[in-house]
Order: C-alpha cells, then sequence, then structure tokens
C-alpha cells in the first residue's frame, strides 16, 4: 500500500518511491502565499494549520509517495530555551552556547512541552493524507544542531563547535548527550502522534574531524535510532549524514538505521557497495540540475534508476530543492523517475 514503507523494509520496487528533500518551502508558490499570513518563520511552524497546509502542499501538487513534516530542525534548540531568530537574507541566528552557564539554560521537558504545536500537525497531515502516501517525521542530529547552537549561526566553517570538540570534550559531550536525550523525545512524540518513518538530517556531518566522527555522529545516532526502536520497533529510520562518504560503512553498522541517504558528491554505486543489500539508499540527484533542468535532467534521473535496480531504492536529491528552482522542473523529474 504504501511503496516507500515497502522500500524500507528492505524490498525492491520496480519504479522506486520519490519524495524530494525540502519538497515544501520557497520555490513553491502556494507557499510563499501563505507564509505571508505568519510574522516569523517560527510561529509559521508552531501554527498547525498552516504547517498543515504547508506539509500537503507538494503532496497534491506532484503525488508524491512520502510527505515530509513541515517544521525546522532548529525548532528543538528553541524549545529547549534557546533565542532563535531567523533574519531575512541571513538564515538562522542564536545565541550561542559556549560554556557550561549556557548548556544549563537548556531544559529537554520544556521542549516537549513546547513542541506539542508540531504533534497537532503530524495528527492533521496524518489524517488528511491518501492511503498511499507514507509521513516522514524528522529531527536534525545532536552534531548538526549542535553547529547552529554553538557558532550561532549557519554557513561557517565551525570553528568554534570543532575547537570546543578538541577543546573541552566534556562540554562537547554534553551538550551532545542533551540534544540526543531531546531529539529522542521529540521524535518518539513524532511517532505517537502518527509519524510513520523518520529521518535524523545529518547535513553538515562532512565537517566533522575524522577522529571525532565516532562521538560527534555515530554515537548520539545509534543512541537516538536504539531508543526509538526500543519504543516502536516497526518505525524505520533513514539517517543522511551529508559529507561523510568515508564513514558510510562504519555509520550504518554501528547506528542501525534502515535507510541511508546519500548527497550528491557520493556516487550511489560506491554506496551501495560500502553497506549491506537490504538498507534502503536514498537520493542523490545534484538539486542544481533540478534547478538547471532540460534533458540533462531526465537523462541523469533515469541513469540513477536504472543504476538501482534490485536494490531497495528511494529517489531523491543529494540534499534539498534550491529556492529559485521552477516547480515544473521537479514534474519534469517526477515523471522521468517514474517513467511517464
Ligand atoms: O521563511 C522561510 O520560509 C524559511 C525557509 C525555511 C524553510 C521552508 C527554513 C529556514 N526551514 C524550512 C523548512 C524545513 N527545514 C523543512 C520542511 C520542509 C520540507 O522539507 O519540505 C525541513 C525538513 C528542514 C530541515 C532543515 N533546516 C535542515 C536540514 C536539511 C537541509 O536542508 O540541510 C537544516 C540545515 C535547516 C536549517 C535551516 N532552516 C532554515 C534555513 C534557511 C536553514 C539553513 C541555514 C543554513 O544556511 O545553515
Amino acid at each position: 500500500m504504501k511503496p516507500f514503507l515497502d522500500v524500507l523494509s528492505g524490498q525492491a520496487t520496480k519504479v522506486p518511491p520519490i519524495w524530494i528533500m525540502r519538497q515544501a518551502g520557497r520555490y513553491l508558490p502556494e507557499y510563499r502565499a501563505i507564509r505571508t499570513k505568519s510574522k516569523g518563520f517560527v510561529d509559521f511552524c508552531l501554527t498547525p494549520e498552516l504547517a498543515i497546509e504547508a506539509t500537503l502542499q507538494p503532496i497534491r501538487r506532484y503525488g508524491l509517495d512520502a510527505a515530509i513534516l513541515f517544521a525546522d530542525i532548529l525548532l528543538l534548540p528553541q524549545a529547549m530555551g534557546q533565542p532563535l531568530a531567523f533574519v531575512e537574507g541571513h538564515g538562522p541566528k542564536l545565541e550561542p552556547i559556549r560554556d557550561r552557564e549556557g548548556l544549563k539554560s537548556l531544559s529537554v521537558n520544556a521542549a516537549t512541552d513546547k513542541l506539542q504545536p508540531v504533534m497537532e500537525t503530524v495528527k492533521g497531515v496524518r489524517a488528511a493524507l491518501p492511503g498511499n502516501v507514507a509521513l516522514i517525521g524528522f529531527a536534525g542530529s545532536p552534531w548538526t544542531v549542535a553547529t547552529y547552537m554553538i557558532e550561532g549561526r549557519g554557513g561557517s566553517d565551525f570553528a568554534e563547535i570543532r575547537k570546543m570538540a578538541w577543546a573541552d570534550p566534556g562540554l562537547f559531550g554534553a551538550i551532545l548527550d542533551q540534544l540526543t536525550e531531546a531529539t529522542t523525545a521529540y521524535l518518539i512524540a513524532q511517532i505517537d502522534a502518527g509519524a510513520e518513518a523518520l529521518q535524523l538530517f545529518d547535513t553538515w556531518a562532512g565537517s566533522v574531524p575524522a577522529p571525532l566522527f565516532e562521538r560527534a555522529v555515530i554515537q548520539p545516532a545509534a543512541a537516538i535510532v536504539r531508543a526509538v526502536k526500543a519504543h516502536a520497533p516497526h518505525i524505520p529510520v533513514i539517517g543522511f549524514p551529508r559529507g561523510a562518504a568515508a564513514h558510510l560503512s562504519a555509520y550504518v553498522a554501528r547506528t542501525g538505521v534502515d535507510g541511508l541517504g546519500i548527497d550528491h558528491m557520493t556516487p550511489l554505486t560506491f554506496a551501495a557497495a560500502s553497506v549491506p543489500p537490504q538498507i534502503a539508499l536514498q537520493g542523490n540527484l545534484d538539486p542544481i540540475l533540478v534547478l538547471a533542468g532540460g534533458e540533462s535532467l531526465t537523462d541523469e534521473a533515469r541513469h540513477l534508476v536504472r543504476s538501482m535496480a534490485g536494490r531497495p531504492y528511494i529517489f531523491n536529491l543529494g540534499h534539498g530543492v534550491l529556492p529559485p528552482t521552477p516547480p515544473e522542473h521537479v514534474a519534469q523529474l517526477i515523471d522521468a523517475v517514474r517513467g511517464v
């Protein structure tokens, strides 16, 4: 009934299910139209009526195989007590946490309460989705969320978090542990509200110094997967350790994820050779090619599908769809994948 969940249980399908990272959002005119109904982006995410609508928009427009909850990875630190603002044209800004005082200001219990509106969104979306479309819940991984919390912003060189990781591993580890606990509770609440699969976004996994990868990426993901599976053994988890090709095999072996998101820098065939055959692979068309469009978009999409024949495979991009992407290019991509 739900091809996306079939693939995550290890089955190969003739036509791969498809969803697209950041499939809701700014490239869609219908999103831009409802975005103005809220004063800030965080308020938008915490207004179930608006977040439900944003989640459903790409499903209505394209008939994708999975919906992803409309929320943001930075809702969690903000709900734990760290002030967050999205500054127009500059992305997120947070009051950086650099010491034990900062860590003490965070609360896991407060987060669960403040994120209740997200659970209302999950319930509302689940009730509205067609029977063949699965609902994905998500969170950022502890390392990736910690980069924003410690740097205070996005798009940096990660000097502050790396300095802390080397110079004060106790504090760094305590922040990761706190985030692991909060993320686990947040994801379990999403499952209880109706999420049918989870994705852990580790967007900045590729910036972790190699000797710290086990501590910063693998240990937190393993703890989250273990706790989620103890609560709901049937809920599949997709890990997306972006930019961490050298670690894919260890990541899958030690975290227990069911699916692996692949970035556009890593050949799918390399990923396939790195992990056991029942692990579902997901990815990895270059988002810039969807922006560019043209024949190469159709050709490359078909090439990826052919290269994964016989394997449990979910079509996706190697990272999120970019805001200037023409929505017709996304339609063209889906047609190419489905062989229309
Ligand atoms: O005003 C606006 O509309 C804000 C733009 C926006 C949107 C639409 C942001 C700010 N977040 C989102 C939604 C979002 N974010 C979703 C749901 C939409 C969907 O997927 O359909 C999801 C899953 C995310 C996840 C997210 N947020 C990630 C991980 C995925 C990735 O793209 O790497 C990250 C890193 C963020 C942080 C974030 N939130 C928003 C921005 C602009 C950023 C990136 C900041 C940076 O440059 O570091």
